[in-house]
């Protein structure tokens, strides 16, 4: 029956679903900070648009443990970097990043050596009660300074 393949057609249409998107503000108020500092419930699909306001930083993926600095590239499995990004010189870039699994992902900027990292410049996405953003920001705070 026509009209009924008509409805089927719409039907197909409207089936595929987008991830949620997450927006996070990279350097927001001039300040060594992502604004959130975390997002929880990202599921594979999802993408997460950095958008870089002030100065000159990255979105690297870490370890939760010795945070800073991120290495270049990020640490996987399916972590990502931004790579660096001057807000001045790009016009306040963004860059969307597509998350692949529900695990925990520690980020933080790469930036003068770990120098903002070391500032407290980090960020989870879906952190747990054991691995916290509070804890991961405590060990970004607190990893030995290197000297440069
Ligand atoms: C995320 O940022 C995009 C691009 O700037 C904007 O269109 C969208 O409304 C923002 N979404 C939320 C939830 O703020
Ligand atoms: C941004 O920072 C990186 C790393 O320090 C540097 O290599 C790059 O030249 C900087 N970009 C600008 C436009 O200053
Ligand atoms: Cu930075």
């Amino acid at each position: 029956m026509r009209f009924t393949a008509l409805l089927s057609a719409i039907a197909i249409v409207a089936v595929p679903v987008l991830g949620a998107n997450f927006n996070v503000t990279v350097g927001a108020n001039d300040d060594f900070i992502f604004l959130p500092d975390q997002i929880s419930g990202v599921l594979p699909g999802d993408t997460i648009t950095f958008t870089f306001v002030s100065r000159n930083h990255s979105a690297t993926t870490t370890t939760f443990s010795n945070p800073c600095p991120p290495p270049k590239g990020g640490v996987g499995p399916n972590g990502f970097d931004t790579g660096f990004h001057d807000s001045a010189s790009e016009g306040d870039p963004s860059v969307v990043v597509t998350i692949e699994d529900t695990e925990p992902h520690f980020v933080a900027c790469m930036q003068a050596a770990g120098a903002h990292c070391h500032r407290g410049m980090t960020f989870a996405i879906n952190p747990t009660e054991d691995l916290s953003y509070e804890e991961f920001l405590n060990n970004a705070l607190n990893d030995p300074i290197q000297t440069f």
